[in-house]
Order: C-alpha cells, then sequence, then structure tokens
C-alpha cells in the first residue's frame, strides 16, 4: 500500500512569505491525521528554535502518524532533530558532480563516508527510528552514484532511500529523465545488494509536472510519495495532496483509510495562514470544483450530475451546485428561484425569462452573483420598479404580506 509523506510544514514553510506559528503547525498535523497521512515532516529544527519547539509539540500530541524532522547531514543537526522526540529522520546530501564540486567541495568517496558516518550514528542513538536518506537533485545524479550513495546508506542503517526531482526535472515519457527510470533502476540494483528500502519519491513543479512525475513513480513502485497542501513549497512547489489523493483513490482503486471529508477544512486553514489563496478552479477543493454554470451544462446537471462530472463531491463530503450569470439558462433560474424558496415564481416564464435578462445584465460586472443574497433583491426591485408585469407583483406581494404577517 502507498504511504504518503506531508511537508506543509517543512517544504511547505519554505514557500517565500509563509510562516505557521506552533499553534497553526499542531493544528495542520492534527487535519493532517485525521485524513491519514503516514508521515508528516514537521521542519528543520536547525533553521530555528521555534520549528524545533513545534515539532516536539507535534511529536509529542499522540498522533497515529510518524513525526519527522528535515537534517542536514551532519551530527550537531541530527542531535537537534533526534532531541524533538521524533520517530522519522530525513537526513540529505547531494551526491550530483556539481553541487559536490561547486558547493560542498567534496569528492564523491568522501561525501558518502560523511553519509555513512551521520547515518550510522543517528541509527545508533535511536534502534527504532525510520531513517531516510535523500541525494537531494537525485535526478541529476549519474545513476551509478546513487546506487552507491544509496547503498551505503541503508547498509549504515537508512530505511528509506528518497528519489528528490529537486528541481522539477523530470518527465513522465523519457527513458531516463524520468522518476520512474530512478525508482526502477535503484530498486533493482539494490535489491542485487539484497537491499531493500523502501523508496520514496519527491516531485517538484518547476515544469508542472509534479503530479504526472509521482503517478509515474507510483505505476513503477515507489512506496512512498511527498506532498504539500496546495503543493506550496521552494518556488513552483511540490505535489498536491487533495490532486494525489483524489487520483490514488480514484483511478488505481488504491483504498487506503484516507478520510478526504477533512481535506476542505485543512486547505482552509493552510490557506489562510499561509495567505495564499485556494484558486477557484483548484480540483477537488476549489470553489468552483463542483459548480456547474453554462446553461447547457446546467440542464444536464438538474437531470444527472454526472453527465458533467466525473467524480462525486460526496467524497470530500460535499454537493455540486450551480452559479449564475452571463452564460446562465433557464433552468439555472428556476434552480436558484426553488433554492430560495420561490418555487411558485419558477413555474412563471415570462418572470424566468425577465430575472434571466437581469441576471445577464448584472454579470456584466464581473463578479460572482450570490444567489441567496442577489435574487431576492432582484425579484423585489422588479416590483418596485415596476417594470414587470402585474402578476409578477402580485406573487411578489403574496409572497411579502405571507412573510411579514406569517
Ligand atoms: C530542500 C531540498 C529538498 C529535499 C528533499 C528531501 C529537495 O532541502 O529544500 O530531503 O527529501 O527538493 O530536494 O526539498
Ligand atoms: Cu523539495
Amino acid at each position: 500500500m502507498i504511504q504518503i509523506l506531508d511537508s506543509t510544514l517543512r517544504e511547505g514553510e519554505q514557500t517565500p512569505g509563509v510562516y505557521f506559528s506552533p499553534e497553526i503547525k499542531l493544528a495542520i498535523a492534527q487535519f493532517l491525521d485525521h485524513i491519514g497521512i503516514d508521515i508528516i515532516e514537521a521542519g528543520n529544527p536547525a533553521v530555528d528554535r521555534e520549528i524545533a519547539v513545534a515539532i516536539t509539540r507535534i511529536a509529542n500530541a499522540g498522533l497515529k502518524a510518524k513525526i519527522g524532522a528535515h537534517s542536514r547531514c551532519r551530527i550537531d543537526d541530527v542531535n537537534k532533530a533526534l532531541d524533538c522526540g521524533i520517530n522519522f529522520l530525513g537526513i540529505f546530501f547531494s551526491v550530483s558532480q556539481k553541487r559536490l564540486q561547486q558547493d560542498y567541495n567534496l569528492c564523491l568517496e568522501a561525501a558518502i563516508a560523511r553519509i555513512a558516518e551521520v547515518i550510522t550514528y543517528a541509527r545508533k542513538q535511536q534502534s527504532d527510528l525510520l531513517i531516510r536518506y535523500t541525494p537531494e537533485d537525485t535526478v541529476r545524479s549519474p545513476i551509478e552514484d546513487i546506487i552507491a550513495a544509496a547503498s551505503v546508506a541503508v547498509q549504515a542503517g537508512a530505511n528509506i532511500i528518497s528519489i528528490a526531482d529537486t528541481t522539477g526535472y523530470t518527465t513522465p515519457f523519457h527513458e531516463t529523465r524520468s522518476i520512474s527510470y530512478y525508482v526502477k533502476t535503484l530498486k533493482t540494483e539494490l535489491a542485487k545488494l539484497n537491499l531493500h528500502p523502501k523508496i520514496e519519491v519527491h516531485c517538484h513543479n518547476d515544469r508542472g509536472l509534479a503530479l504526472a512525475n509521482a503517478l509515474d513513480a507510483y505505476k513503477a513502485g515507489a512506496d512512498i510519495i511527498d506532498v504539500t497542501v496546495m503543493g506550496i513549497g521552494e518556488r513552483a512547489g511540490i505535489v498536491d495532496l487533495a490532486e494525489l489523493l483524489i487520483n490514488l483513490t480514484d483511478m488505481f482503486a488504491e483504498k487506503p483509510a484516507w478520510d478526504l471529508t477533512y481535506l476542505k477544512k485543512l486547505y482552509d486553514l493552510v490557506s489562510e495562514h499561509s495567505h495564499i489563496p485556494i484558486p477557484p478552479h483548484h480540483p477537488i477543493v476549489g470553489k468552483n470544483a463542483f459548480t456547474h454554470y453554462a446553461g447547457v451544462h446546467v440542464k444536464a446537471v438538474a437531470k444527472n450530475e454526472e453527465l458533467y462530472q466525473s467524480l462525486n463531491p460526496e467524497i470530500i463530503g460535499i454537493k455540486s451546485s450551480f452559479a449564475l450569470g452571463m452564460q446562465s439558462g433557464y433552468t439555472a433560474i428556476q434552480l436558484a428561484l426553488k433554492q430560495i424558496g420561490r418555487s411558485e415564481i419558477a413555474e412563471n416564464q415570462a418572470v424566468v425569462s425577465k430575472i434571466l435578462h437581469e441576471i445577464k445584465e448584472i454579470a456584466r460586472r464581473g463578479n460572482p452573483i450570490d444567489i441567496e443574497k442577489e435574487l431576492p433583491a432582484i425579484i423585489e426591485r422588479f416590483c418596485l420598479n415596476q417594470i414587470i408585469n402585474s402578476e409578477i407583483c402580485s406573487i411578489y406581494s403574496v409572497f411579502h404580506v405571507h412573510e411579514v404577517h406569517g
């Protein structure tokens, strides 16, 4: 069964301008736990003392998920991470040739020796710790160097090797420049050495392919996939949690015990505190994700939602809806009138047509129309301005009198 690692609190907080207080981090972690996320990467304690406090709080909150810290490949950083009471530790150190030469000034052998030393140390401190080693920028590193570093890491005590597409470089259709190539090759080559770590993937979205690459990795046998809420993270971010879960549930018939009804609340919380709005057309949790609009659509959906929907909104605990505007047709007005309790007006063709005309006029302002607030106002305006026939006004006054006296 595939496992999900959420890194909203680590990778997500690496979005420019984003800051989550320890209280909000705990609330986010609790939602992730309710959904059934397996691992929560809660931050890198070496970055700031407050991050260490937040990780410690989450690690002590009694959540089902494993709680992890991110750590550079240094003994002092590992100590800071272990002090937080975590049960998952992610150590990263690149073995890409450019990084070794231009940043670390190390040869491959020295880099691998350091990886072995730090992982051996972490393993000695905590025998039940889940340790992940990530050769950052995996997919722009020679595969043989990745195999060399990964095999040493596993022998030193790592349980998981993560393939990081740090710069969003891969594409699903390429023979070697794909994350699936790295998943398959690493699994096969490590198995030859009798090493069987779990394989994780971390896909960045620089080319808009993070989700496609994650699904490519899934098909190739990846065991763990990294995500964040709204896909936030460095630059263009990584895989979006809701998008991945919906695809795994729907397309691949993965049926773990994910409770997707918490997605909306989680996204609203993260959006509020990151100050990043959820795009209205965001799949699954966007305001318009299950809202139908054009006349042809609303007419069909009124008969059967599946005519314009391939996902059932009930999986996230909501119902579909419809919007009013320039694209609306007769059926939408009738539905809207029924929605606000004006079924009688909905049966009057002339009135419905006039309201439709008015709705189209209002739509020119370019803002969504609020059915509950604006439709009653439109009906009222008709009567006050006496621009509609007396029959309509009498319908209105019947309602009005009824409301006032009843
Ligand atoms: C980073 C880079 C990273 C690390 C991933 C990992 C990446 O440190 O910000 O440690 O598994 O994309 O390579 O997020
Ligand atoms: Cu990353």
